[in-house]
């Protein structure tokens, strides 16, 4: 079964960023629950962040799960990335997300490595870089996999990361891990950039893809720009695709329009 979830970012840094729900998360479970989402998907500003009692009384209350968490707070709040070419800031980087990964896994929910990746470029070469990314999530893959979660991570679109842009570089690049613990995130906007195809690219990460994020062609909820839907839906069925498709979208015209459209897209794609 395809599942619907949307995202809820308590970054004060990450503002002006493709997330649905900002700020209050109590306000952002109780919005999910009542509009139908099966999960909802957090962007937190570090793993002690949200009080272990707070987010367990919230699951409960609404019976909503987490989705996965962001790690992406290490690089916008800390400026930390895997690749980067200071031994001593990729350790606190990796420690970063280890620590994400932990927080995640108390609530079942995996970590997501997008922009903390990083970028090859001035002492780092392409091929170095790939080497510390493989590094990393063979260590962070293991780690979460030692927690009971699958850690996911995701390319992104030439203007975030030089490193893996394609769904098929993706699932290469994993195919060469030494762990068996990680997955592939399609995001559909950086796909949007980035793939001659994007049912394509989907069914090139193949076995490998675990999550997705539910977005238009401008970063918008699904249905408010010009993607093509249908070709996906088909894709992600034809996979057997059993994760979340959540949405990580501008909150525009505003948070609740913008979660409405997305449940409306959800149901017509994946609920016929
Ligand atoms: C960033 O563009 C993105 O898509 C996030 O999910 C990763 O940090
Ligand atoms: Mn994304």
């Amino acid at each position: 079964m395809i599942r619907s979830a949307i995202t809820v970012s308590l970054v004060s840094e990450a503002r002006g960023g493709p997330f649905v729900f900002w700020d209050d998360l109590s306000g952002a479970f109780s919005r999910t629950a009542k509009l139908g989402f099966d999960a909802i998907e957090i962007f937190a500003p570090g793993p002690d962040a949200v009080e272990d009692k707070l987010l367990r009384g919230l699951i409960d209350q609404y019976g909503l799960p987490v989705a996965a968490v962001g790690t992406g707070a290490g690089m916008v709040k800390h400026g930390l990335n895997l690749t980067d070419s200071d031994a001593g800031r990729r350790r606190q980087a990796r420690d970063f997300i280890r620590g994400m990964i932990d927080w995640g896994a108390k609530y079942g929910a995996p970590a997501i490595i997008g922009s903390m990746q990083g970028k090859w470029g001035g002492a780092i070469s392409r091929e170095r870089a790939l080497e510390l990314l493989a590094e990393a999530l063979n260590e962070l893959g293991d780690h979460a996999a030692a927690c009971g979660v699958p850690l996911v991570y995701e390319p992104l679109n030439r203007y975030e990361t030089n490193l893996l842009t394609t769904m098929s570089e993706g699932s290469g690049f994993l195919r060469s891990l030494k762990t068996k613990n990680v997955r592939l995130l399609a995001d559909l906007f950086h796909m949007n950039i980035e793939e001659a195809n994007v049912a394509q690219g989907l069914r090139d990460a193949g076995r490998y893809l675990g999550h997705v994020h539910f977005v238009d062609s401008n970063r918008r909820a699904a249905g408010l720009g010009h993607t093509d839907f249908g070709p996906i839906a088909a894709a992600l069925r034809e996979l057997n695709f059993a994760g979340y498709v959540s949405a990580e979208a501008f909150p525009l015209p505003d948070s609740d329009t913008a979660a409405k459209k997305t449940i409306e897209s959800y149901r017509n794609l994946f609920k016929t």
